[in-house]
């Protein structure tokens, strides 16, 4: 089935936050935001804004009615700076005029001055001050430090990965329209309305029954909107809250780039040890995460990267810790894959420099040590695998041996080109690692003219999943598509949503909406066995026909609705589903977070100009594990869509802040995103079918995050390619892996050239 947002979508007729009609008598906000990463408020000069045409009002802390404070793990973000300023882009006014334009040129008006503080934009400097946003935390698995002894190759280094803007095509913003009594509606660009209603309760002091938040879709949100859309619903809730009026944000390009956290950029150390026979017996990282000015969701990423430490493999002694350090950028945030992929991206380092130093190549290492069934992660949980199904799928149906065989042939034959290949396993763990946030919920109404409204707490953000709520639907009642309305998510309708992350979206809706649908039509079936004096077990319903023990009766779909309504029996169901069997308990960081593990290994080949460093990526072949998957087509449109982003990360996005901490790539020219251009010339996907009872809506399997981290492959692959124009070079573990780099690579030794010792080369990577 076609995405169900297509026709709309093509058409330009799809409503997103700023094609919502505005009500007369909207104001519009901007903000004015610190020039400087972190100081102390001397002085605040609003007249000659308040003064400005247009200018109806200039908001403050001061102005805040509830608590100045929108922090969602932990208490420790203020929605305006009061007396010091954090990072550049902090908010410290809101300027409100009757025009989008008056209200910026206003903001341009308003005179701030700030004595400076000490500027911290590295993650190590801030560890050794001891500015950690929450205690580190380490999981163990056996005895790492005991295990050295049994190692015959013992190799240390360390990695480093940037940040990553999200660059959802729709920009964040919110609108916020008074109502009844104090109540106020939002509409918000969010992935979590619940999140938002929460934020917007602390900041009006409004319970959060007086507040209704609405969302019909986002253009993109990719982790960036799970937290980071409640700053701009509370600005203007605030504001409508005090002008009485509709209040409206919809940020520019550069604003949502400058004043909005990033993917979290790590800087690691690892090292690893094998035994003979290439087994790796023991791993210790420490990872420091750099958080921004706040936690935002920095603790919960933190965490999960703990969790991918190890990504595909089994290693029986390893100890993982991570600090996460407090620095004077903005707060970063969720980004697809949450910690995951700079946790793999460590370990992928360092079994790439163990097999430097053992002079084989990184897959001989990384196919030998690929979970098995049975085997356990550092966190406890026994891992039921398709490590090795993914991996030995892929050698076979790619052929490795002769994808190899022709990058060696043309290195061969060419001097200043080279090609590089490399594999990338991947092992993501599907659930919250928040155990509480595993909850999904639905409410369904069939109307008596057979119909349906499905409305979920997923947020549909391009990723599709709405389309597979109404197949669930459409297949749980065995009704047509057409009779099947997915509604917008809204707070008034389905309470205490999680946020649409962790790829569980389609899982736990899914499941909620499953639930409902089959209430109901157990209803529907127990009238229709009365009608017919049989037993509901004999009563089924296929394409709108209901059949008695496989024989079609004169009753349809819309005949049995009628009658179950007629009978005053409920044709409406609220579903809730929360994941069974899962578990974790932080004080012995151990348990079964996960309902199940998604699986892949991509084969990925580069090519690249050794005269100028630039590259091209030939194509990327991987093998897949979708479970049953529910819709192919949108699954193919996330794996292809992840791909890209992830080597995005990996090759050309490169996030620079100033020793200041302002951010330098703060608009598209600066910031390079791979276009269609530098797309991979192939990407081909196998699917692994795989029928575990996985505990997902239909045994398909989570399929929002995975494939981003397929694109790590492409810096190895770069790093091969490397190598092999100059097999003595040890080109150093930083990403992104830009063509300027690659040339760097290249050419060690020439005047600006990094060197490859463990020391320097975190001096090689941007000081962040
Ligand atoms: N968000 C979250 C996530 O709050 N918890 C998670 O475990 C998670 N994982 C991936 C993406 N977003
Ligand atoms: Mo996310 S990183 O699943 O919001």
């Amino acid at each position: 089935m076609k995405n169900i947002d297509s026709y709309t979508h093509t058409r330009g007729e799809s409503i997103y936050l700023d094609d919502i009609p505005v009500q007369a008598g909207t104001l519009y906000a901007a903000c004015f935001d610190s020039p400087v990463a972190h100081g102390k408020i001397k002085h605040l000069d609003l007249r000659a804004a308040e003064n400005s045409y247009g200018v109806v009002r200039i908001l403050t802390y001061k102005d805040i009615r509830g608590i100045n404070q929108i922090g969602g793990i932990i208490p420790d973000e203020e929605l305006f700076a009061e007396h010091h300023v954090h990072f550049c882009g902090m908010p410290v006014a809101l300027v409100l005029a009757e025009t989008d334009h008056q209200a910026r040129a206003a903001v341009k008006k308003i005179k701030i001055e700030i004595e400076p503080l000490t500027v911290i934009t590295d993650p190590r400097v801030a560890a050794a001050l001891g500015e950690l946003i929450v205690p580190p935390r380490t999981f163990k698995i056996g005895d790492s430090t005991a295990a050295w002894d049994n190692c015959d190759h013992i190799v240390e280094g360390s990695a480093y990965t940037n940040g990553q803007e999200h660059l959802y095509i729709e920009t964040q913003g919110a609108y916020a329209i008074p109502g009844e009594n104090g109540v106020i509606k939002i509409y918000s660009s969010t992935q979590g309305p619940t999140a938002v209603q929460r934020a917007v309760s602390k900041v009006t002091g409004l319970p959060m029954h007086m507040l209704e938040v609405d969302v019909t879709r986002l253009g993109g949100g990719f982790g960036g909107k799970e937290d980071q859309a409640n700053t701009w619903a509370a600005l203007v809730a605030l504001a409508t809250q005090i002008t009485g009026k509709p209040a409206k944000y919809s940020l520019g390009r550069m604003e949502d780039i400058r004043m909005t956290g990033k993917r979290h950029p790590y800087s690691s150390d690892f090292k690893i040890g094998l035994n003979k026979d290439l087994k790796i017996i023991a791993y210790e990282v420490t990872f420091y995460q750099n958080a921004g000015a706040s936690a935002d969701l920095s603790p919960a990423v933190m965490e999960r990267t703990l969790f991918h430490a190890t990504n595909s493999y089994f290693i029986p002694n390893a100890t993982a810790t991570a600090y996460s350090c407090r620095t004077n950028l903005p707060p970063n945030t969720a980004f697809r894959g949450f910690g995951g992929p700079q946790g793999m991206f460590v370990i992928e380092s360092a079994i790439a420099k163990a097999a430097d130093e053992l002079g084989i190549d990184p897959m001989e290492i990384q196919q030998k040590n690929l979970l098995k069934t049975g085997d356990e992660f550092l966190y406890g949980q026994k891992v039921v695998s398709e490590a090795n199904e993914c991996w030995n799928k892929a050698v076979e149906h790619f052929n490795a041996s002769k994808l190899r065989q022709e990058v060696a042939e043309f290195n061969m034959q060419n001097r200043l080109y080279k090609k590089g290949i490399a594999f990338m396993p991947v092992c993501f763990g599907i659930s919250f690692t928040n155990t509480m946030m595993n909850q999904g919920r639905a409410l369904v109404h069939v109307y008596t003219d057979g119909s349906v409204v499905v409305s979920t707490g997923a947020i549909e953000m391009g990723q599709g999943v709405n389309t597979k709520i109404l197949q669930v639907v459409q297949s749980t009642f065995g009704i047509d598509a057409a009779k099947i309305k997915v509604n917008s998510t809204n707070t008034y309708r389905i309470a205490n949503t999680s946020p649409s992350a962790a790829s569980a979206t389609a899982d736990l809706n899914g499941k909620a909406t499953q639930i409902a649908c089959t209430a109901i039509l157990d209803r529907m079936k127990e009238v229709a066995a009365n009608e017919l004096n049989v037993t509901a077990g004999s009563i089924s319903v296929c394409e709108e026909a209901i059949y008695l023990n496989g024989d079609r009766t004169t009753m349809d779909w819309k005949s049995l609705v009628l009658l179950t309504y007629s009978k005053r029996v409920s044709l409406s169901e609220h579903g809730h589903y929360a994941t069974p069997g899962i578990h974790f308990d932080k004080t012995i960081e151990k348990g079964h977070p996960f309902a199940y593990h998604v699986f892949g290994t991509a084969i990925t080949t580069v090519t690249i100009d050794c005269l100028r460093g630039i590259y091209e990526v030939d194509s990327v072949k991987l093998v897949h594990d979708f479970g049953g998957s529910m819709n192919k087509v949108i699954d193919l449109g996330q794996i292809e869509g992840g791909i890209v982003q992830g080597i995005g990360w990996m090759t050309m996005e490169e996030v620079v802040y100033d020793q200041e901490g302002r951010l330098r790539s703060n608009a598209l020219s600066t910031y390079k995103v791979p276009d269609i251009y530098s797309v991979p010339k192939e990407i081909v996907v196998e699917y692994l079918e795989t029928q575990q009872d996985n505990l997902a809506i239909f045994r398909s399997k989570a399929v929002g995050e995975p494939p981003l981290m397929y694109g790590i492959g492409t810096f190895f692959g770069l790093r091969n390619a490397i190598k092999n124009f100059n097999p003595g070079l040890r080109p150093p573990f930083a990403a992104p892996m830009t063509p300027e780099r690659v040339l760097m690579n290249l050419y060690p030794g020439k005047p600006t050239v990094e060197t490859t010792s463990a020391t320097l080369e975190i001096t090689a990577a941007p000081s962040i």
